[in-house]
């Protein structure tokens, strides 16, 4: 079967062939929340979910849960009837897709991931029907509008089990947030004040069968721009996360019952980089079809999204500037359905500048590099390039002899201290260079040590 290249991966982002299961992903059992009716609760056991959930959104940005109360029944019936829905002709899934009256409700079988086009067809609806969302990502149109999820016909019963289902992951989300807010130190309903018209919305996903599973992906690699998303998956088994550790994609085995829930970028924003979203990815079986469902619980429109006022200070600056919701989400859906030949919009796009210490790296004698790391940093700072950045002459002392490197295009300096001073973790599986050469990167972390002690 000829495959249309729209499908084909880059060569950098197949999925290799050999897959990794870790066994050491969060599994955390909710059932001590259950117990609260029948006793006072486990004070205890609960200071101790909430440190693991703090410890998993912190190292791996995402885990599973067990016993969180929601019927194992409405899943299942939710399941069924998503596979009676795909299963009808192109045409009868047709009579609900989205168009540009109801462009995110419904049926769609040609969304982008990173404008390479997934191997897969979804319905979607949103938990509050309707739903206000602003009618366009323009930041000066304030025009808002109610959207109203399309139910098909047949099968008749996919609203009743979409909406039962909406019910019960509803309270399992918010007892999650609440959980989130505690692990942060911070109230349990310190979040809860967001989601007052909340904007969540349930996807179902039918990943067909394909014939090259090794070149194309059900959903590209990712991250969720929501606060947080609570996926059930089927026993087929596809979803990859990428491991903070080593950036390797690791295969979350399905666990009978349970829910991989991701921190999304919001808490990643609201938490001031305490918690990060993690990159995640469907991968496709050649013979089995797959369905997955994820819940994504998503604030109001018109919520503005940055580091929470309680979790800064003089020495933890906010890293973001303020952002609006909507108008996020809004820019977000433009780029999904369409190839776009401009960038998605990211949360990085609203990390704040640090003009202050990117002058002072820059004129600093004191840092010590070898010719060698000059020429990866340059690399790094140019892959971290903007359009309104400037053209930078680098300069470091090289063992004694000053090397001056010229960039050929203007440097995002901003982003490359940035990446100095608060990425150096993440550098390590970044930058591909950078992993295989620990002992450079060490002198890297020595240079970040001398630019802090020079208080820039
Ligand atoms: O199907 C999966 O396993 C992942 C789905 C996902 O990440 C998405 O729909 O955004």
């Amino acid at each position: 079967m000829e495959v249309d290249a729209v499908f084909i991966q880059a060569t950098k982002h197949c999925p290799k062939l050999a897959v990794v299961e870790a066994d050491d992903i969060p599994l955390i059992d909710l059932s001590v929340l259950k117990s609260h009716n029948s006793s006072e609760p486990d004070a205890t056991a609960i200071r101790l979910l909430i440190y693991e959930i703090g410890e998993a959104c912190k190292n791996w940005g995402f885990f599973q849960v067990i016993n969180h109360g929601v019927p194992f029944k409405r899943r299942k019936n939710l399941e069924i009837v998503a596979r009676k829905f795909f299963a009808m002709s192109k045409e009868e899934k047709k009579k609900v897709s989205r168009d540009d009256v109801i462009p995110f409700l419904g049926y769609y079988d040609t969304e982008h991931t990173k404008n390479v086009r997934d191997w897969k067809e979804v319905f979607d609806l949103t938990v509050e029907n309707p739903t206000l969302f602003p009618v366009s990502h323009e930041p000066d149109d304030k025009e808002l509008r109610e959207y109203i999820n399309q139910w098909p016909k047949n099968p008749p019963e996919l609203r009743e089990e979409c909406e039962h289902y909406a019910e019960e992951v509803q309270k399992l989300a918010y007892k999650l947030l609440e959980l989130i807010s505690m692990s942060l130190g911070l109230p349990a309903n310190h979040l809860n004040g967001f989601y007052n018209d909340h904007t969540s919305f349930i996807r179902l996903n039918h990943y067909p069968p394909c014939p090259v599973p090794h070149l194309a992906l059900g959903v590209g690699g990712h991250k969720d721009a929501g606060a947080l998303t609570i996926l059930a998956q089927d026993d087929v088994g596809g979803f990859e996360v990428k491991r903070k550790t080593d950036g390797e994609w690791i295969r979350v085995k399905p666990t009978h019952d349970a829910y991989i829930i991701n921190v999304g970028d919001i808490i990643q924003v609201w938490s001031n980089d305490r918690y990060e979203s993690v990159e995640h990815r469907a991968t496709l079986n050649s013979k089995k079809d797959r369905i997955s469902i994820p819940f994504f619980f998503n604030p109001a429109h018109y919520t503005i999204v940055e580091p929470l006022e309680e979790l800064i200070d003089d020495q933890n600056l906010a890293k973001y500037k303020p952002y609006n919701w909507g108008k996020f989400f809004a820019t977000r859906k433009r780029c999904n359905f369409q190839k776009l030949e401009v960038e998605n919009i990211q949360i990085s796009h609203f990390r704040r500048r640090q003009w202050k210490a990117v002058k002072a790296v820059c004129s600093s004698s004191l840092v010590q590099t070898t010719h060698k790391h000059n020429q990866q940093l340059l690399n790094l700072a140019l892959e971290l390039s903007s359009p309104d950045a400037q053209a930078f002459d680098f300069s470091f002392n090289t063992g004694g002899e000053k090397s001056t490197v010229k960039p050929q295009a203007p440097i995002k300096l901003e982003a490359f201290i940035l990446f100095l001073l608060d990425h150096r973790e993440r550098a390590k599986h970044d930058y591909e260079q950078l992993k295989k050469t620990v002992d450079e990167l060490q002198a890297f972390e020595q240079n970040v040590k001398l630019v802090k002690e020079l208080k820039l």
